[in-house]
């Protein structure tokens, strides 16, 4: 009787003590919860920018964009499940009016590169809030984001290196519309 009970409180013990390190800390379930509203606002932002493009007749820089949005997506997805998997609650952010127009298609990515260098600066800062509450378990998680605004950050800078050289070269715009549709072809979806 006495070693069931001894199994019994031992068990209970354990269970507590997973529990109290599984759980994620309101601080970090806020912070994460601010970085579902921003992931969401990319989404938003990026289909505004597709919209755009498709209607200037920018048919492989639309296919690209609308691609970039719905990764976005699931980047808020991905923040959605975990929070909720950790014992927390993922709020879901109203919708927030993005850029109607833009002034060129330079002007698309520039924003879009000044966009994701928030995001980026966002992400960091989560980072060092995990390292500071010892939630170790988040902070592996949000590696992931961190090794993808890498990516995305020289995509955009690249993207805008090109763009620069075309300048106002119509037949060059016409080419590079048509390589970013051909790339996105063959290369494997970006994340
Ligand atoms: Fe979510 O990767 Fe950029 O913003």
């Amino acid at each position: 009787m006495g070693v069931v009970f001894k199994y019994n409180f031992i068990r209970i013990l354990k269970e507590l003590y997973l529990q109290k390190t599984i759980m994620l800390k309101a601080v970090i379930e806020k912070a994460l919860n601010k970085q579902i509203e921003l992931e969401a606002s990319s989404s938003q932002f990026y289909l505004s920018m597709a919209s755009w493009t498709e209607i200037q007749g920018l048919s492989g820089s639309s296919s690209f964009l609308y691609q970039h949005s719905d990764e976005e997506r699931e980047h808020m997805l991905k923040l959605v499940k975990f929070i909720n998997e950790r014992g927390g609650k993922a709020l879901i952010p109203a919708l927030i009016q993005p850029p109607k127009t833009f002034k060129s298609l330079t002007h698309v990515f520039e924003s879009l590169l000044e966009h994701e260098l928030n995001v980026t600066e966002s992400i960091n800062n989560i980072v060092g809030l995990c390292l500071q509450e010892k939630d170790f378990t988040t902070h592996n998680f949000m590696q992931w984001y961190v090794a993808e605004q890498l990516e995305e950050e020289a995509l955009a800078r690249t993207i805008i290196d090109r763009l620069n050289m075309i300048g106002n070269d119509k037949a060059g715009l016409y080419l590079f519309d048509r390589d970013l549709s051909n790339e996105m072809q063959h290369e494997p979806q970006l994340e």
